[in-house]
């Protein structure tokens, strides 16, 4: 199951206390170190979608807490900064003072959390009018956030079309992810993300009729092609009926939104390899009436897939 809805804490760590303490012998003074700096707390962006199911059980991530300060001035060690991964795509929304995170760019990464400083020892406390300070800081609080997390694919590219059309299969080939393709429809259960030239491209489960009405994998899939920039329409060539698996898919997206209709399509016809050219031909020809950009393709013509990648990267 994709988790893409989540309310987690966040925590920068805790500053680590000064230290009282007194060099030895009688009139010595003060010797107490400072406590080391709280980690910081980053989000980085990642195109890995099951990154937010980390949080189906741990709801609290903290940085590191800085160590207290030691005797003879010894500073504490600083905590250790974390990295938080996060799909792109999420959106967090901070609970008590509605702070907006938005995670839409491969690579980036924010610093959320401040560590809190560490306290001072008694040493840095001496005075001519104090010389045996008996006092320390404790270290400050890290700042702690609350968000709600939710999660919209969020890609240049997304791969729609009916069971079974290869989509999964072109991901793979046109970015370097290996997601599970197989010869049944609704292989793909779960939205998966690759990047090709720094594009991201989303492969969705397959669209069937009454998707919008929540049949197959519908809703809930459809919603996660909104913030795609271009669809690619993926029809197989071997299809007996090609524009019947058009037209199936574009009523779809229309029942579900007027939105997603007018995004811009480009057809692809997979599994180019198994028809001849001339019916290749013939069908590139019956689908020109619906006038979007088509490309033959298949994963066993390394150009085709070369063209296409070009196409995409240089769009
Ligand atoms: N001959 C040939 N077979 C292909 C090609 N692309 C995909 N296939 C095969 O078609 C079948 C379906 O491919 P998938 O990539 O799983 O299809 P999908 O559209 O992701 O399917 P769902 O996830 O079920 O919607 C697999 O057996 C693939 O090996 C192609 O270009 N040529
Ligand atoms: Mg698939």
């Amino acid at each position: 199951m994709l988790i893409d809805e989540v309310n987690i804490i966040l925590k920068g760590g805790h500053g680590g206390a000064g230290k009282v303490s007194f060099y030895p012998g009688e009139k010595s003074g003060p010797s107490g170190g400072n406590g080391g700096k709280g980690g910081d707390l980053y989000i980085e962006a990642t195109t890995d979608l099951t990154v937010l199911n980390q949080f189906s059980r741990k709801r609290l991530v903290s940085a590191e807490n800085g160590m207290p300060g030691g005797l003879s001035r010894k500073i504490g060690k600083d905590g250790r900064d974390i990295v938080v991964f996060m799909p792109v795509g999420t959106v967090l929304i901070e609970k008590n003072t509605g702070e907006v995170i938005t995670i839409d760019k491969g690579g980036q990464k924010i610093l959320v959390c401040k560590g809190g400083l560490g306290g001072w020892g008694n040493y840095e406390f001496k005075s001519s009018r104090n010389t045996t300070p008996e006092y320390a800081q404790s270290g400050l609080d890290g700042e702690e956030k609350h968000f709600q997390a939710s999660l919209k694919l969020l890609a240049d590219f997304g791969l729609i079309g009916l069971p079974n059309a290869g989509k999964s299969s072109l991901l793979n080939e046109l970015t370097s992810t290996s997601v599970k393709t197989a010869d049944y429809p609704f292989t793909t259960l779960e939205p998966n993300l690759g990047v090709l030239n720094r594009k991201i491209i989303a492969d969705i489960p397959g669209l069937i009729e009454g998707a919008s009405d929540g049949r197959g994998l519908g809703v809930k899939f459809l919603k996660h092609i909104e913030k795609t920039s271009v669809l690619l329409h993926c029809i197989a060539a071997d299809s007996p009926n090609l524009e019947e698996d058009y037209k199936v898919v574009v009523n779809e997206l229309e029942s579900f939104s007027n939105e997603l209709i007018k995004k811009p399509q480009i057809i692809l016809l997979t599994k180019s390899d198994l028809v001849d050219k001339k019916q290749l031909n013939e069908r590139i020809k019956r689908l020109k009436k619906f006038k979007h950009k088509i490309y033959p393709v298949s994963i066993h013509d390394w150009d085709s897939l070369e063209e296409l990648k070009k196409a995409l990267t240089t769009s």
